[in-house]
């Protein structure tokens, strides 16, 4: 008994040493490998949890070894103890199932509190439809109306190491996630092709993005800053490369952001058909644009220096498609993509000048040697021509439902009656 007693005397010292010095370097040190603290009351929640359960398996693996070490050495053979036998001894039996049984109880009453906490996306005064895609991320403000891709924005060079790496390497976007403070946001997360993950550990936010289902999530940050996180479920070979960049601002800096992004979205829009679209660039300048403009949104799959990696991404270089086609058929691809396969519908995400950029550069880059300089007027009258094509189309078959249903008299217009 009194080893016991000494036992847990020092194992309580032990762990006030380590709460009390949790303020010194060497905690601190030791912290770096725990969770953090994150600044959200979910983050908080989860960390709270995680160091209940922590001490109370530290609790009984102590007491467990305890018992262990002072049997070892108290009931040891060379002492002559004769083992004690405990068969069919009813009173221990029900001791060791009830004691786990209502460790577990204890256990699962705060883990189920948390998980409640964490389901409950109510009353949230942003809402944003999160869409992982092989390799970027897709953020839709539904309130706002406002959309946009946010892709890895860290140069090749560096991550073929022609470069110093940054310091935010592979950890770095384009768009960032503005959000406000102090307002719960509400994440709605799902996917375009394969699975993939949303964590941001400092809003203690990890939901699977999966295609054909939509997750909740929310988060209310108390801080403004910046919180980075990645995709956490294996996508591809590009896994690695699609971080998260969140950006926490106060109210009016947010309210600001969502003025100041429409704008920009609709100046997006007007773009495509005026303005800049009017813009004739230089071969040159379009090569340097299209360079810039290929390494962040195609060179996932095509590669930096358009050898592809077949058979699953085609090689563009000496490509059927950017050498051997027209430049419609071209562009109509970048903008469409190949239902079915990784390649991505393009429209939506770039501009006329971006993709005109892209379309010069693959036919001129890596020896492919067309010669061809497309301008953001190509690009620009071939996204209305789909346009008009689709709605001759649509008109072409409610002519055609009209007549089908005179045919069959079922409803007889009135004019028609009339002339009868
Ligand atoms: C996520 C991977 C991925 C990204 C990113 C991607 N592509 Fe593709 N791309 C593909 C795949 C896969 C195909 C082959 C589709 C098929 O099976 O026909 C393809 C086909 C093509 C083709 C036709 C090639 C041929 O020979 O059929 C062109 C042109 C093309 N992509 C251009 C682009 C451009 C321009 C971009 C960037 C704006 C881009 N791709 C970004 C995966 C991708
Ligand atoms: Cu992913």
């Amino acid at each position: 008994m009194q080893y016991v007693v000494r036992f847990w005397r020092s194992a309580l010292l032990l762990a006030g040493f380590v709460f009390a010095s949790t303020g010194s370097a060497f905690a601190q040190e030791v912290r770096k490998f725990n969770m953090f603290y994150g600044v959200t009351p979910m983050s908080r929640d989860i960390y709270d949890l995680h160091m209940t359960i922590l001490l109370i398996c530290c609790i009984i693996g102590l007491g467990v070894f305890a018992i262990l070490i002072y049997a070892l050495i108290n009931h040891r053979k060379s002492l002559g103890v004769k083992p004690a036998q405990f068969h069919e001894h009813q009173t221990v039996e029900i001791v060791w199932a009830i004691v786990p049984l209502v460790i577990l109880v204890i256990m699962a009453i705060p883990a189920t509190m948390v998980l409640t906490r964490m389901e409950n996306a109510d009353d949230s005064a942003v809402t944003i439809k999160i869409t992982g895609y092989q390799w970027k991320w897709q953020y839709d403000y539904l309130d706002q109306g406002i959309s946009f891709f946010s892709n890895l924005s860290t140069p090749l060079a560096q991550i073929n190491n022609k470069e110093p790496k940054g310091k935010h390497y592979l950890r770095e976007v384009d768009n960032q996630l503005v959000v406000p403070i102090n307002e719960k946001i509400r994440f709605l997360i799902t996917s375009n092709d394969v699975n993939h993950s949303w964590w941001v550990p400092a809003l203690g936010v990890k939901k699977d993005a999966i295609p054909g289902f939509i997750h909740e999530a929310w988060a209310k940050i108390d801080k403004p800053g910046i919180y980075r996180g990645q995709c956490a479920e294996l996508c591809g070979v590009n896994h690695g490369y699609m971080p998260i960049v969140v950006k926490a601002v106060t109210q009016e800096q947010f309210v600001q952001w969502v003025a100041k992004q429409k704008q920009k979205e609709g100046k997006a829009t007007a773009r495509s058909t005026q303005s800049s679209t009017q813009k004739t660039y230089t071969p040159d300048e379009l090569m340097a644009l299209g360079k810039k403009n290929y390494d962040t949104y195609c060179a996932a799959c095509h590669q930096a220096d358009g050898k592809g990696i077949p058979p699953i991404y085609p090689a563009l270089r000496a490509d059927s498609v950017a050498v051997g086609g027209t430049i419609a058929r071209h562009i109509d691809i970048v903008m469409h993509g190949v239902p079915g396969t990784a390649m991505q519908a393009f429209d939506k995400q770039l501009s006329d000048t971006q993709i005109a950029s892209i379309v010069t550069y693959e036919r001129n880059a890596w020896g492919n040697r067309t010669g061809d300089v497309v301008q953001p007027a190509t690009v620009a009258k071939q996204r209305q021509k789909v346009e008009e094509k689709f709605d001759a189309k649509e008109e072409k078959k409610l002519k055609e439902n009209i007549k089908e249903i005179k045919k069959t008299n079922v409803i007889v217009p009135q004019n028609d009656k009339a002339k009868k």
